[in-house]
């Protein structure tokens, strides 16, 4: 049986939107979940981290939440003394995403007997030098401390040679048992998210969710989804997709959540922004997810349905090398498995690349939206292939039992 770590502190810094703590609250839950340890989130923005859980501010640290304690901190933060102890005592240290750790803390480490497993947590890449810096250590000097510590390097990533996606044990049987059903869990859904729908659900109803930054490509998307023949319901949770959705509707007053706007074919609706487990549901109900950043991102992949990956914008155009990286990896997958890739693949293929350089997709929209259902079987198959390697926890947990041996 692996060792797994007792206690574990992760340190998040909240650059912006919801990913950082989109990540960080996904792993520290799993942690709790499947390996029962006893894990402190520090966070340093407590109004955005409050509404990414639908809590009041005031509430975040008072008692655990779904098993993790969370804590409070920021660059100039002094930690207590039973703070500093606390998070000495870890078996495990992680810095999300090379958030810097306070130098107060780094003192206390210094003059601590041993130092912790610490973890650099990074960003997502399908870029082929992670392979590379996945687990390399870097020597850090401490202050007080003769001897450097030791910091590694835990990239997540697409392939064996990588820390891996996360991926909670019982989430593919959740997406199984949501579209074993789909029709009526559909039915569920809508009657939950958009009332003023009257549950009018029709069969060939195509099921769209936007989750995106601000977009020029959208307005001749939902215009073609508009001249469709056959409906479309675009479910938009409230946030940034939504000025974009604006500029399309051409409405004097924003729509709020729970309420819709009909386009010809294409009906939008505003919905709330949803708990992470909720918004699995989401995913797996739809035909076609519009995703971003890097955990909604990589939750798409695990509904198995084709998606739409908006890119976090990088400058010098950094973030489309990233892309291609991506787009590249599933070809070469389907090229292993010997079927040549398809024209739908393609197709998808230069709308995400066209989408993410804010170029027009209305006659891209057209051609793929009847190429749906063999673009879900293909990511039915991504999916399966991904599923084939360990998760990042896992790897994570594996990682520590080796360096505790
Ligand atoms: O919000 P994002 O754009 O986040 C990030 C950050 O901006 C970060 O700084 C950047 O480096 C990174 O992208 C690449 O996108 P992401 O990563 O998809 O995070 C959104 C989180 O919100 C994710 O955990 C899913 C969750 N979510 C819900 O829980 N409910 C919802 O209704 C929706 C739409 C999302």
């Amino acid at each position: 049986m692996t060792a797994v770590p007792q206690r574990c502190s992760i340190f998040c810094a909240i650059v912006d939107n919801f990913g950082d703590i989109g990540v960080c609250w996904r792993l520290a839950r799993q942690l709790v979940a499947e390996y029962g340890v006893d894990v402190t989130l520090w966070v340093d923005d407590a109004a955005l981290v409050a509404k990414f859980l639908k809590r009041a501010q005031a509430e975040l640290c008072e008692e655990r939440i779904e098993g993790v304690q969370i804590g409070i901190w920021s660059s100039s933060w002094e930690p207590s003394a039973t703070e500093s102890d606390a998070i000495i005592s870890s078996n495990l240290l992680i810095e999300a995403f090379a958030c810097a750790l306070p130098e107060t803390l780094l003192s206390a480490l210094g003059a601590a007997a041993r130092v912790p497993i610490w973890i650099n947590l990074e960003y997502l890449s399908a870029e082929s030098w992670v392979e590379d810096h996945h687990l390399l250590a870097s020597l850090v000097s401490l202050p007080g401390r003769a001897d450097p510590a030791q910091k590694t390097f835990f990239f997540p990533g697409f392939t064996a040679r990588t820390g891996g996606l996360l991926r909670e044990s019982d989430l593919l049987v959740r997406h199984t048992l949501w579209q074993r059903e789909e029709q009526i869990e559909r039915q569920r859904l809508l009657t939950e998210l958009v009332p003023a729908l009257n549950g009018s659900l029709t069969n060939d109803l195509v099921l769209v969710s936007l989750f995106t930054y601000e977009s020029e490509s959208l307005g001749g998307c939902l215009a073609a989804m508009a001249q469709d023949h056959v409906p479309t319901l675009c479910l938009v949770p409230e946030g940034r997709s939504l000025s974009s959705v604006q500029r399309f509707l051409e409405l004097p007053d924003a729509l709020r959540v729970g309420e819709a706007a009909v386009r010809g074919a294409l009906s939008i609706a505003v919905i709330p922004f949803l708990s992470q487990d909720d918004y699995d549901r989401l995913l797996s109900l739809c035909d076609f997810n519009f995703v971003r950043g890097e955990d909604s991102f990589v939750r798409a992949q695990w509904a198995a349905r084709p998606l739409l990956w908006h890119i976090y914008p990088q400058q010098e155009q950094a973030h489309l090398q990233k892309l291609d990286a991506f787009l590249d990896i599933q070809g070469e997958e389907s090229q292993r498995e010997n079927a040549p890739q398809a024209a739908s693949s393609m197709a998808l293929r230069q709308f995400v690349r066209l989408w993410n350089l804010g170029e027009d997709c209305q006659e891209l929209w057209h051609h793929l939206r009847p190429q749906l259902p063999e673009l879900r079987e293909q990511a039915g198959k991504w999916q399966q292939h991904l599923a084939e390697m360990p998760d990042l926890a896992a790897n994570l947990m594996r990682f520590c039992h080796t360096r505790s041996r």
